[in-house]
């Protein structure tokens, strides 16, 4: 086991050092079956330790502040992807970028250089944020709405994210978290169909993730969710590999 401490160690310079990449998983449209988007996921090989997961090194990321810089390469890459497949793409924001104005500032201007409808990046926020207490970011949020970014509350029914959210930061996606998409329970169908219900009475998009099994894609689909990504649809790859699929 690596602990915290070494993992801050091996995640100084690594960006610098070419070890970070992003990895692109496609969306599906789940009424078309075609390829509508992707997300840029967060993938990092370091020479020792091997692949470590994001949800290893993020939180330490988060804590000793290199989440701007790999936050922000994260970004280009998903704007860069963008630019060259001319599909939704999405990029995971984690709140600890959106405290200060240097990354929405950043996130604006590189949007605004790329014409209006071909600005199709959407970031996806997952954490009980206390926006209570921040109306600025939301001020931020909503600047960079009207630039035509999208924004997706992530993880929904993980217990983190909420509908409450889903008003308050103005969003235009909502991501059922794949925990409650693998469970079979009714109870789990009514919270999807309740979402659902919610979402699209507020002209939001309800996206599907972790699919694992045809039954739980037939599950999304007839509860209504708009899009669908997991492995059974296909797995994160490199965006060389995504490339040829796209272009073929
Ligand atoms: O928190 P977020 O939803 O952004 O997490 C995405 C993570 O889930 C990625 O690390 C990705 O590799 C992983 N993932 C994507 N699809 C599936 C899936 O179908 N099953 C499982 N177990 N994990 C998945
Ligand atoms: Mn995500």
């Amino acid at each position: 086991m690596i602990d915290n401490q070494q993992i801050a160690a091996a995640l100084n310079g690594a960006l610098e050092r070419g070890e970070l990449s992003a990895w692109f998983q496609p969306q599906f449209d789940l009424l078309t079956g075609d390829l509508v988007g992707a997300e840029a996921l967060c993938r990092w090989q370091h020479p020792r330790l091997g692949a470590v997961a994001p949800s290893d090194f993020i939180p330490v990321a988060e804590e000793d502040g290199s989440i701007d810089q790999i936050g922000r390469f994260m970004a280009d890459e998903a704007l860069s992807a963008m630019r060259a497949w001319g599909i939704d793409i999405s990029v995971n924001v984690s709140p600890a970028q959106l405290v200060g104005s240097d990354f929405t500032d950043w996130l604006e201007h590189q949007l605004r250089l790329v014409r209006g409808s071909d600005r199709r990046l959407t970031i996806e926020i997952t954490e009980g944020l206390h926006l209570d207490g921040v109306p600025a970011m939301v001020a931020r949020l909503d600047r960079l709405r009207a630039a035509g970014l999208g924004i997706a509350i992530d993880d929904f029914g993980s217990g983190q994210a909420s509908l409450t959210q889903l008003k308050r930061l103005h969003a235009t996606e909502l991501k059922i978290d794949r925990a409650l998409v693998a469970d079979d329970s009714p109870r789990a169908s009514e919270t999807i169909a309740d979402a659902v219900a919610v979402a699209h009475g507020a002209g939001v998009r309800v996206v599907a993730e972790g699919i694992e099994t045809g039954p739980q894609l037939d599950r999304a689909s007839r509860l209504g969710c708009d899009r669908g990504q997991g492995y059974l649809l296909g797995r994160p790859t490199t965006r060389t590999e995504l490339d040829r699929t796209i272009s073929r």
